[in-house]
């Protein structure tokens, strides 16, 4: 039985899991996930997230939440195939791949969905921008990715001079930051913006940015 992705292609969380199936060359379904009518805050949705959130998996008998536990799932799973995303085979490489995920879940994370709230998702329900939210948050951004930027003159990839689930776990909000005017703070930083082209230009990226463009009302709203 195929895996099962519940959840909207449009949904960042839904693109870092559907990246990482991709990475791996392993057969997957997208199972879409109705917002208009809260599919995802009932029944029988609930059972697979308990959070009301998208997304959820299902592999055989196994549900999961959470897309960085989904993404850690899978590359454990098909360790052996596709991209080798968390580096197993070495104590410490794998460390070092958790450590920098846990930059992009504690650090990157909380501006960015900030900024993304602020950009799409009040304007879809016509709500104004708060200023001082975008320029707070957008500051915190900066400071994070200027140790990004330090470390990418060092390194090809966060985790070192490999790609691994470190990189991918930004690919879908860095998507959405570049269409809003905030693009500047990935492409002022030269490494920051060199990594950004290199990992936004793998088959894998291409095809989870296809899913954020295709009937997008998120974007049709801030554009
Ligand atoms: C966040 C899930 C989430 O915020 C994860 O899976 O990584 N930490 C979780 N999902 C959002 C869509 S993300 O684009 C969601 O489901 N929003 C709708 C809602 O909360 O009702």
């Amino acid at each position: 039985m195929a895996i099962k992705v519940h959840g909207s292609r449009i949904s960042t969380c839904v693109g870092r899991v559907i990246a990482c199936l991709e990475e791996k060359g392993v057969e997957y379904e997208v199972v879409p996930v109705d917002y208009v009518t809260s599919e995802h805050k009932q029944q029988p949705f609930l059972s697979l997230n308990p959070f009301g959130q998208v997304p959820a998996f299902e592999d055989g008998d196994l549900t999961l939440f959470e897309s960085r536990a989904i993404t850690r799932y899978v590359s454990r799973k098909y360790k052996d195939i596709g991209t080798d995303l968390l580096r197993l085979n070495n104590l410490a490489e794998s460390a070092i791949v958790d450590a920098w995920m846990e930059a992009e879940a504690h650090q990157f994370n909380g501006p960015m969905k900030v900024l993304i709230y602020q950009f799409f998702i009040r304007p879809f329900h016509h709500l104004a921008l708060e200023e001082q939210e975008v320029e707070t948050n957008s500051e915190k951004l900066g400071k994070v990715l200027e140790i990004y930027e330090e470390r990418l003159s060092k390194y090809k990839y966060l985790a070192g001079d490999y790609f691994t689930l470190a990189d991918l776990h930004h690919i879908p909000f860095i998507f959405y930051l570049f269409k809003t005017p905030k693009a500047y703070l990935i492409t002022s930083r030269p490494h920051v913006n060199a990594w950004w082209n290199d990992i936004s230009s793998r088959p894998s990226s291409i095809k989870i940015s296809e899913g954020f463009d295709k009937e997008n009302s998120f974007l049709k709203g801030n554009q």
